[in-house]
């Protein structure tokens, strides 16, 4: 497995087979990363994911990604911090129901943003930890997925991405 992280748009992702979307239980388009990924995706989209609403916090969903340079979006519900408990375990089972999709859809590639850490207030240190460990725990059962990106908007978010990926 091939592990990398980059300082960037989630959009802008294009040699990746399925790009994340930190996303609204009812999958339309908001702010942060849905906004970017709903924009330029285009409005097919969100006629996409309307027979998939609701999902719950810790779900994940596939569509076709449109406009977009990728071949799906996966649509994660993360956990709202402080309020969707116990948060720990939701974000986990993001990240582990995502990788589970690529199984099913035989995807080699995907990217994934930081799941609730803007919005959603999940504190950035504890998300990008409890990431890294789920995913490199996971991934021992997956056979189609090659690579894996960590999408990173921020500087300082970027650097301390880096850091825990190469501990
Ligand atoms: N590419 C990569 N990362 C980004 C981008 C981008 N284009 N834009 C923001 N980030 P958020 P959440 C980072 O709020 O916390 C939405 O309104 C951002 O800096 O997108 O799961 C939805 O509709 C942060 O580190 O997702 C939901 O209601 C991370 O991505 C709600 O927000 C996640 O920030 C979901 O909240």
């Amino acid at each position: 497995m091939k592990y990398e992280c980059v300082h960037g748009d989630i959009n802008q992702q294009t040699e990746i087979e399925a790009i994340v979307n930190a996303a609204n239980a009812k999958l339309q388009t908001g702010g942060g990363v849905a906004g970017a990924i709903h924009r330029a995706a285009g409005p097919e989209l969100e006629k996409a994911t309307r027979s998939l609403a609701p999902i719950k916090p810790g779900e994940a969903v596939i569509t076709e990604a449109f406009d977009l340079p990728n071949k799906y979006v996966i649509h994660c519900l993360g956990p709202v911090y402080g309020s969707d408990e116990p948060s720990d375990k939701l974000l986990a089972d993001c990240y582990k129901n995502a990788l589970d999709l690529t199984e099913k859809h035989k995807v080699e590639s995907i990217a994934f943003p930081a799941i609730s850490t803007g919005a959603f207030g999940y504190p950035f240190e504890e998300a990008t930890d409890l990431a890294i460990k789920t995913v490199k725990a996971h991934v021992e059962k997956l056979s189609h997925l090659k690579m894996i990106r960590f999408v990173l908007f921020s500087d300082s978010d970027f650097a301390y991405y880096q850091q825990a990926l190469n501990n």
